[in-house]
């Protein structure tokens, strides 16, 4: 076999920590996350469920709008994954899409350990306007994406790599900028590259220079607020 990608081993570790209704009841802000946005139906409870090789770990369902809280999965001390609800869903009264969005742009824009976003779009609809705008949003906050093109097992290869041309193109003439690789849970396809860029904004495997400093003095007075 195959020797094991180290970030697929360290999401194998995965455990769910809580769920939070808004920023401050998130756990602290320390060290490294990555979260999954998308809209409802996207595939990104599925998405981490796979990466983590975890079946029930984050709810997924045939509900669209059924993750309804930010839910922290911790993979180590210092790293943990986010789901967050999914966006565009009808069902769910304005008030609380509001409340929800609300929520949603607090926590993306003043999270400290949030390093960046994997966009995930299903193939057969990518780029819709909440996906441009989450892009455009995250480009003014200086937050990178990569976007997952998810259920790929629905399309052939050669469709599949067109689609990820054309959205490439879409960006481009936009003026945005994200990686892009295909994703599929149900047939375990682009889990390297997702755990590749996973890696890299998780600072994993830990180099010297990720280390935390022992005798960092805590300037809790002088710190200034975001
Ligand atoms: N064929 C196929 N279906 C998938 C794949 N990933 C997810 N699905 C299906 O798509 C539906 C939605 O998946 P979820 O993972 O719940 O989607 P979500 O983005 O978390 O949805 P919300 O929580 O509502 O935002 C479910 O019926 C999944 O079984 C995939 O790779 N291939
Ligand atoms: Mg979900």
């Amino acid at each position: 076999m195959a020797e094991q990608h180290p970030v697929l081993g360290l999401l194998q570790k995965a455990q769910f920590m809580t769920s939070a209704p808004r920023l401050s009841a998130c756990p602290p802000g320390i060290g490294h996350e990555v979260a999954f946005v998308g809209r409802s139906n996207a595939g990104k409870s599925s998405a981490i469920n796979a990466l983590t090789r975890q079946r029930q770990l984050a709810r997924a369902s045939k509900t669209p709008g059924r993750t309804q809280l930010l839910n922290f999965f911790g993979l180590d001390e210092e790293r943990r994954l986010v789901d967050l609800p999914g966006y565009g869903y009808a069902a769910v009264p304005e008030a609380m899409k509001i409340a929800w969005q609300k929520e949603l742009q607090n926590y993306l824009l003043k999270r400290d350990s949030l390093r960046g976003l994997m966009l995930l779009m299903d193939i057969r609809h990518p780029l819709l306007n909440y996906d441009v705008e989450m892009l455009k949003w995250a480009q003014a906050g200086n937050l990178p994406v990569h976007i997952l093109l998810t259920k790929c097992d629905k399309l052939n290869r050669g469709p599949a790599m067109i689609t990820v041309q054309n959205v490439a193109k879409q960006l481009k003439e936009k003026g945005l900028h994200a990686t892009i690789s295909l994703f599929s849970a149900l047939r375990g396809i682009g889990m390297e590259d997702a755990a590749d860029k996973l890696g890299e904004w998780l600072h994993y495997p830990p180099t010297e220079a990720d280390a935390i400093p022992e005798a960092t003095p805590v300037a809790e007075d002088s710190a200034p607020s975001a």
